[in-house]
């Protein structure tokens, strides 16, 4: 049994619902995906250091805490854990970390790539993050499509986005169970996060069912 499951069916037993527990979210991807920014709209605050750049800005995982429909939301904030650049030592100390945090609950893990476009690098991101995090690791996993503007500035839904896109990033989502979520991290309104909250609590619904 995976360590969701396992904190999740204990509290359930508990108390029959998802309120009060603390969940972890950690956000995973590639430098300049809109990591931090993501972790922002989360926290419904500027927290985290988010701007253009050409070069990572993120440099060490941080955390900050949230509450979002009852549920206490602990939010982590990755640099770019698959950078060929990272020395394995600061990449195994990165993991690490977050592995370390996500001891306290259950822990959703959200792959942040952007609509514009899907990277040679983020091909094999999934088996990276299995390579770190465990086999399981996409039992756990929600993607965060950031850009969500760029959609709709082309006037394209996230559903016609995920039909047109390309069979590697589709067998990417089909493997995380197909949950995907997009984000306009230049808006700040609170639906996003939660839209982004039911997609964390159906996961956790069906993992509990199983
Ligand atoms: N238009 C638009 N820009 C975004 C969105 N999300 C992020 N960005 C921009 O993308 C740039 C990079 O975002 P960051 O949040 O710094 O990316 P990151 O993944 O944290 O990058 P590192 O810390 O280097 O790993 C910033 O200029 C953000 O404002 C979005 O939804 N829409
Ligand atoms: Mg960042």
């Amino acid at each position: 049994m995976s360590h969701l499951s396992a904190s999740y069916n204990l509290f359930f037993i508990k108390t029959g619902k998802l309120t009060s527990t603390k969940v972890n979210f950690v956000l995973l991807g590639m430098s300049g995906t809109g990591k931090s920014a993501s972790a922002n709209t989360i926290l419904g605050k500027k927290v985290f250091m988010s701007k253009p750049s050409s070069k990572p800005i993120t440099e060490k995982c941080q955390e900050a805490e949230t509450e979002i429909n009852d549920i206490h939301v602990r939010v982590i904030d990755t640099p770019d854990i698959f950078d060929d650049d990272l020395k394995s030592t600061d990449k195994e100390k990165h993991v690490k970390q977050c592995k370390e945090l996500c001891e306290s609950g259950p822990c959703v893990y959200f792959l942040v790539m952007h609509v514009s476009r899907f990277t040679d690098g983020e091909r094999d991101i999934l088996k990276r993050l299995e390579k770190s995090f465990g086999n399981t690791v996409s039992e756990q996993t929600v993607i965060l499509f950031t850009r969500g503007d760029d959609l709709e500035h082309a006037e394209m839904s996230l559903e016609e986005f995920l039909n047109s896109c390309q069979p590697k990033l589709k067998e990417i989502i089909k493997k995380c169970g197909n949950r995907c979520v997009a984000f306009e991290n230049s808006k700040s309104d609170s639906d996003q996060r939660e839209k982004l909250m039911d997609t964390v609590i159906r996961m956790l619904d069906i993992r509990q069912k199983r």
